[in-house]
């Protein structure tokens, strides 16, 4: 059985260990590896599984044993395959005992995901390291040539199994204290702090059409509570203004939070994981992109709207790429919420469209093991 050690360096937010975290347990369930994800700081990892003990050392969930990370490195046996996560510094000892291997052990470095050009002519790059050993340019993406999204193989059909049902909606959302409003389209907000909150806000509650929106705790709520003129929001608030109904959610596992996606008619997401995952829900997106120095993000962004955008029709790409841009931009939502709403059938025929055909090619772990094992 191959052994695979995935280090992850929890940066900020929640985006480093979810992406890890799921690879990890796909590579088990649905490959029968065997893997230790080791996390600098398993506090982060917790709300993600709510099984999980902030404080161990060492823990299993899903099949995963999951390690603490410590700064003091304490001498262990280096798998068979080890990723470093985001361009993470592995320890020192650690790196000497994988060169001290009789069999080398395969090393890549699992990238941020990008729908930029450059990606497909970089992806499984070798590297030569100082210790003798390669390390591999593993670049997740959107076309052919990259390594793919994280996809676990049941998803597609779980999600529209639910999607079919609307009294596993109903019931789903009841347990999070969600009571759906009548004919009100229903909207989750994941985002980082976003100056164009108000103006979009201002638009759903004035708008022609009864709006219901889902915020799971998190930074935005400090913006949402200076617009509802509120001191302070924790989970089970709720709000009506105008058009407009708003409930804080609390923050739920992995899991649940896919079956938020798939219950809303728009989901707006952050960073790289949240990003994917509604993509998976086949329903209208708005990404909150993570922002970067020198403002390399915007790159990404416009990459991705150049690639999503292509199959949809002029008018409706560019309702669709000024939302973006105004959300990213922190102005300009309101009236760019408006306009994007004409066009509401046709971007969310697209969505599903968009999600069929991305989930048409390989996913990023069975891509992985193939990678990694075929050469071992
Ligand atoms: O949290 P993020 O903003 O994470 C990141 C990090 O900032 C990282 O450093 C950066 O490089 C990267 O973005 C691009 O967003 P992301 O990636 O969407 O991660 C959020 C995770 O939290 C994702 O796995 C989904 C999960 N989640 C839950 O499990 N439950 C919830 O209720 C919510 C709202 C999210």
């Amino acid at each position: 059985m191959v052994k695979w050690d995935i280090f992850c360096n929890v940066v900020d937010n929640f985006g480093d260990i979810g992406v890890t975290w799921r690879l990890a347990r796909q590579l088990v369930t649905e490959h029968g590896q065997t893997v230790r994800l080791w996390v600098d700081e398993p506090a982060v990892f917790a709300p993600l599984c709510p099984q999980a003990d902030p404080e161990a050392e060492s823990q299993w969930h899903q099949g995963v044993e999951i390690r603490h990370w410590q700064r003091d490195w304490r001498p262990a046996e280096p798998a068979d395959v080890v990723i470093e996560a985001f361009a993470c510094q592995l320890p020192e000892p650690y790196l000497e005992a994988m060169a001290a291997r009789t069999n080398k052990p395969r090393w890549l470095n699992l990238e941020y995901l990008s729908a930029e050009d450059w990606v497909a002519g970089c992806h499984g790059l070798p590297s030569f390291q100082p210790n003798g050993l390669q390390k591999v340019f593993y670049f997740p993406g959107f076309a052919d040539g990259t390594g793919g999204l994280l996809r676990e193989a049941a998803l597609m059909e779980h999600r529209q199994t639910f999607q079919a049902d609307p009294q596993a909606r109903r019931t789903f959302l009841e347990t999070l204290g969600v009571e759906l409003e009548e004919g009100a389209l229903l909207i989750s907000l994941f985002a980082y702090e976003n100056a164009s909150l108000a103006g979009w806000m201002g638009a759903l509650a004035a708008g022609p059409r009864p709006v219901q929106l889902l915020v799971p705790v998190g930074r935005v709520l400090a913006d949402l509570a200076r617009w509802l003129g509120e001191d302070m929001l924790s989970a089970g608030s709720r709000f009506r203004r105008g058009q407009l109904v708003i409930q804080v959610l609390p923050f739920v596992s992995q899991d649940d939070y896919d079956r938020i996606l798939w219950c809303c008619d728009l989901n707006a997401v952050r960073g790289e994981d949240s990003f994917v995952r509604a993509q998976w829900a086949a329903r209208p997106l708005l990404w909150h992109i993570y922002k970067q120095d020198e403002d390399a993000h915007w790159d990404k962004l416009e990459a991705f709207l150049g690639l999503y955008c292509q199959a949809l029709s002029p008018a409706a790409a560019a309702a669709l790429t000024e939302a973006w841009r105004a959300w990213n931009r922190g102005e300009g939502m309101g009236e760019a919420w408006n306009t994007l709403s004409t066009h509401w059938p046709e971007i969310a025929r697209h969505a599903e469209r968009w999600c069929v055909q991305q989930a048409a090619r390989t996913d990023l772990a069975t891509g992985l093991v193939q990678f990694c094992t075929n050469s071992l």
